[in-house]
């Protein structure tokens, strides 16, 4: 909602943010540390920043972000019901002084749920104004505030972002509209983003494509759609190396939601793309859980997809429900599916510029400002087990091994030049002539799977 605000009364929240306002968290301290079996209602049994899991600490291993638009935004409406959160900072309006304080409320939440990072796009942050200029204004405002906020707390951006997907302008696509004043607009808008992405240290900066795909193809000329949103990547590349800004840039697939069909819909066909416009040494891929499996994969298999072509850069951390078919974006609780994720992290040699990122919302029944803290708590708790699970099982051994041995014949100095190109047809035959039928081996899933059990 656009309210009128001018560079004068932008200058006002400077004054608004200045001195620090009481506490919008009074009854929660800093969550402590409890053990395993304790009936403390807020603690973490797991997660502990400092402890070193295979050498390195788990808050480096895990680089936690919480999700602005979730955390502060989320009103926790559903497509049947109006919003129920509780949020007693916020007075509800579109002015920047509200949306100052909103940004000390989030650093407090963040210092008090032992969060490192975090993560926004553009209109979470600032108000839309009446004009483009004024938008960035309204931006600008706030990112002077939040730069000094989060450098007090020591917080670090993991990524930013442009909305490009609520605002009306967007309803037939952003960098894929059929309009050129819409593309322009929305370059506008990104062009903006990253520079304050980059104001804010940002290590990463994120392209979610919601808008960007198609209800009918009735209507849409699909190839020139994905001309034009290559154009726009490789745009938006030149002005971060204009800029100097060092963050990583991302790929976030979706296949589906809020557009029919998304351009970017699973990591294979962002990959292909990248490929196909020449822009894969610049951009990696964000891979969400909820989004893999809208795709109908599993979170692995999208993980695996991204790390083989070395380009996993970061996660959205949260979860489905297996029996609903929507993006219900839960917090993580699965030990089993965090387990299957750090096991990749790890396989990797971990995270360089991305993190964990709950792009994660409390149930619409869990409207205390309190449920936060469980929501958080609960998934860096999961996260925690995961990755003490998934190093056990490196340490272990076992699985890898069997692995090894799965695809030991390709050692062999024919699978060698097979691997190398050096064999032909001709050659293969010759040899499967004179030998005998092919002894199988087992597969063994299930023994595989009870190892995994054992850690978890
Ligand atoms: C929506 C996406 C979105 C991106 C950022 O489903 O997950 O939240 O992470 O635009
Ligand atoms: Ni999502
Ligand atoms: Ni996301």
């Amino acid at each position: 909602m656009a309210k009128k605000s001018t560079p004068s009364k932008a200058k006002r929240t400077k004054t608004a943010a200045a001195p620090r306002t009481k506490a919008a968290f009074p009854d929660i301290a800093a969550v402590p540390f409890v053990e395993r079996g304790s009936r403390a209602e807020l603690g973490f049994r797991h997660y502990r920043p400092d402890e070193k899991v295979e050498g390195k600490p788990m808050r480096e291993h895990l680089r936690f972000a919480s999700a602005y638009w979730h955390t502060m935004r989320n009103g926790l409406a559903d497509p049947f019901g109006a919003p129920t959160a509780l949020m007693p900072w916020d007075d509800g309006t579109d002015s920047l002084a509200n949306a100052a304080r909103r940004i000390e409320v989030f650093a407090e939440f963040l210092t008090k749920c032992r969060i490192d990072h975090w993560c926004f796009h553009d209109r979470d942050i600032a108000p839309e104004g009446a004009t483009l200029a004024e938008s960035h204004r309204n931006l600008d405002a706030i990112v002077k505030v939040a730069k000094d906020v989060m450098k007090g707390a020591k917080k670090r951006l993991l990524w930013g972002t442009a909305c490009l997907f609520a605002h009306p302008r967007y309803a037939s696509g952003a960098a894929t509209s059929p309009s050129l004043a819409v593309y322009a607009y929305a370059a506008a808008q990104v062009k903006k983003a990253i520079e304050v992405t980059h104001e804010l240290g940002g290590e990463g900066y994120v392209f979610w494509g919601g808008r960007e795909g198609y209800t009918s193809l009735l209507n849409t000329d699909m190839k020139r759609e994905r001309e034009q949103l290559a154009r726009f990547l490789h745009m938006a590349v030149d002005h971060k190396k204009k800029i100097g800004f060092k963050g990583r840039f991302y790929i976030e697939p979706k296949p589906r939601e809020p557009s029919v069909h998304q351009y970017d819909s699973d990591a294979a066909a962002c990959l292909a793309f990248l490929r196909e416009f020449d822009l894969l040494g610049e951009l990696s891929l964000n891979i969400e859980t909820n989004h893999a499996t809208l795709a109908g994969h599993t979170m692995e298999h999208e993980l695996t997809v991204a790390r083989d072509a070395q380009a996993l850069g970061s996660i959205d951390a949260n979860m489905g429900t297996d029996n609903c078919g929507w993006d219900t974006d839960e917090f993580p609780i699965d030990v089993h599916l965090t387990t299957k994720i750090m096991l990749i992290v790890l396989s990797m040699g971990g995270f360089t510029s991305g993190g964990l990122n709950f792009d994660a919302k409390r149930r619409r029944e869990s409207f205390e400002p309190k449920d936060l803290f469980h929501a958080h708590v609960a998934g860096m708790d999961a996260f925690a087990r995961g990755l003490k699970a998934a190093a056990a099982i490196r340490a272990d051994g076992r699985i890898a091994e069997f692995v090894r041995q799965r695809y030991r014949s390709w050692n062999t100095d024919l699978g060698l030049r097979v691997r190398s190109g050096a064999s032909s047809f001709e050659e293969l035959a010759n040899v499967a002539l004179g030998a005998k039928e092919p002894s199988l081996e087992s597969g063994r899933q299930e023994w595989l799977e009870a190892i995994v059990q054992e850690y978890l």
